[in-house]
């Protein structure tokens, strides 16, 4: 196969520039127009693209070499024959890395914020007439910027982090893409605040999104009030919630099952059972129900991370239970492999242990999916906010008895209201009311749970 010798092209005036990163290494496959390695000058820096696709051979380049027009980047193994070294300078900025799952690149609060002013600033100084790769140009109108790749500018530029703020662990002081997601994590985290949200009083991270700052109200002045602490839980439980709802594009779908034959099922077991002692909950058919639907819609019970999708193939369930302290969410493990009864046992011994704070993290580890009742106290509909990194999570409320056409006449039917929340990042809406209708199909006639 023909070895293609990759050259530095045409870069302008600039002389002796250092390779301050290397994007490929050996046995890479590059295509046409990807960036190879970094350069840097004193003015700026730019990436040098590849002129040819193929599987790097050999990289004839190191950290700090110093690099002129025409010197020999790398060998490629490929049929391609490379192009005039001017035209491979792209003519707009190479794609940003990915972000790693441990930073999803989805929308976050610091995502939110407007990028920073000097980034897209047109260059008054090109390295070249055709490249407008180069982002750093000290000689632009917004004053010293921070000392960063274009690809780690890029990566900032669409988190929307500040550069400036961002302090560089790389080699005289350069921003890695690490400590940009350092940085993210810590302002996610809370650990560290924007400039721009703290300069607004930082209220749980509002004006970092440009909202307007939280109204500070001197309620005394209008009657008498009390203080107390936020709880432990409730402290834990709001700042997992506030970031679920900020972070993951919720949307609910609601709809109705028609329990009617299930609950007089369930209330005849419960007579039958009565010396068992444990009482069949409407809340372990659901679980056991939802169990078949995340067979039949698998995309329910997998989780993003980074670029990819991780599709469970266990069945762990989350419940929310409402306690003194606040909402905590109990994970009964192995539905699938788990009866009725054994479920309202699970669920009857953790709502106790979770009302008398004695659950332990194991306990509320691991749900692929999570339903949450309100059945036993009242409601129709509501949005329940996604557990992340779940993706769906159902709500149910409380059973009525309504008409129901039968195509002849109305008939009175136990109807559950459903509420299916899901993350529009995995899930489309049409599969959201497939998992509705069929879950409904089942709750209706619950035999199907075997099919
Ligand atoms: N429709 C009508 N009645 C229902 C029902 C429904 N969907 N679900 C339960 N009920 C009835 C039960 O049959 C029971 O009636 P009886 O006492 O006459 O038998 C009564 O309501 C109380 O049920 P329960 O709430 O004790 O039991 P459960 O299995 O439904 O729920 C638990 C257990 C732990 C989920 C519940 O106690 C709880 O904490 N729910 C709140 C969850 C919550 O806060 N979610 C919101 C999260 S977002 O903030």
């Amino acid at each position: 196969m023909a070895l293609i010798e990759v050259k530095v092209p045409d870069i302008g005036d600039f002389k002796d520039v250092a390779v301050i990163e290397l994007l490929v290494k050996p046995g890479d496959t590059v295509k046409v127009e990807q960036s190879l390695i970094t350069v840097e000058s004193d003015k700026a820096s730019m990436e040098i693209p590849s002129a040819a696709a193929g599987v790097v051979k050999e990289l004839k380049v190191k950290l700090g070499d110093k690099l002129n027009i025409g010197d020999l980047v790398l060998l490629l193994e490929g049929a391609a024959a490379p192009a005039a070294p001017a035209a491979t300078v792209p003519s707009a900025p190479p794609a940003a890395p990915t972000a790693t799952p441990s930073m999803p690149a989805a929308a976050s609060p610091v995502a939110a914020t407007p990028p920073p002013a000097a980034t897209p600033a047109p260059a008054p100084e090109r390295l070249a007439p055709t490249a407008s790769l180069p982002q750093h140009q000290p000689g632009a109108p917004t004053g010293a910027l921070p000392h960063a790749s274009p690809s780690v500018r890029k990566f900032a530029r669409e988190l929307g982090v500040p550069l400036d703020e961002v302090k560089g662990s790389g080699p005289k002081s350069r921003i890695t893409q690490e400590d940009v997601q350092a940085f993210t994590k810590a302002v996610m985290s809370g650990a560290a605040s924007t400039k721009a949200a703290t300069a607004k009083g930082g209220a749980g991270g509002g004006e970092a999104l440009g909202l307007l700052p939280w109204p500070k109200v001197d309620f005394a002045k209008f009657g008498p009030v009390e203080r107390k602490d936020l709880g432990r839980i409730r402290k834990i439980s709001g700042a997992n919630l506030h970031r679920n709802w900020v972070m993951i594009p919720h949307v609910t779908n609601h709809d109705d099952a028609d329990i009617t034959e299930l609950e007089a099922f369930r209330v005849q077991m419960n007579k039958e059972n009565e010396k068992s002692g444990i009482k069949i909950t409407m809340l372990a058919f659901l679980i056991k129900a939802c169990v078949a639907a995340l067979k039949k819609f698998p995309e329910f019970n997998s989780s993003l991370d980074g670029e990819q999708l991780v599709f469970k193939q266990y069945f762990h369930i989350g419940f929310a239970a409402d306690t003194p302290n606040g909402l905590v969410v109990p994970v009964i493990k192995d539905a699938d492999k788990k009866g009725i009864l054994q479920i309202s046992q699970e669920m009857s011994d953790m709502a106790k242990k979770a009302r008398e704070g004695k659950l332990g993290p194991a306990d509320m580890q691991g749900a692929g999916f999570t339903i949450s009742s309100l059945g036993g106290i009242g409601g129709r509909y509501f949005t329940p906010i996604i557990n992340a990194p779940e993706v769906a999570i159902l709500g149910v409320c409380k059973s009525q008895t309504e008409p129901v056409w039968d195509g002849k006449q109305f008939q009175p039917r136990l109807m559950l209201p459903l509420s299916l929340s899901w993350d529009h990042r995995v899930i489309d809406g049409a599969s959201a009311a497939r998992f509705n209708a069929f879950l409904g199909q089942v709750l209706a006639d619950f035999r199907r749970v075997l099919l």
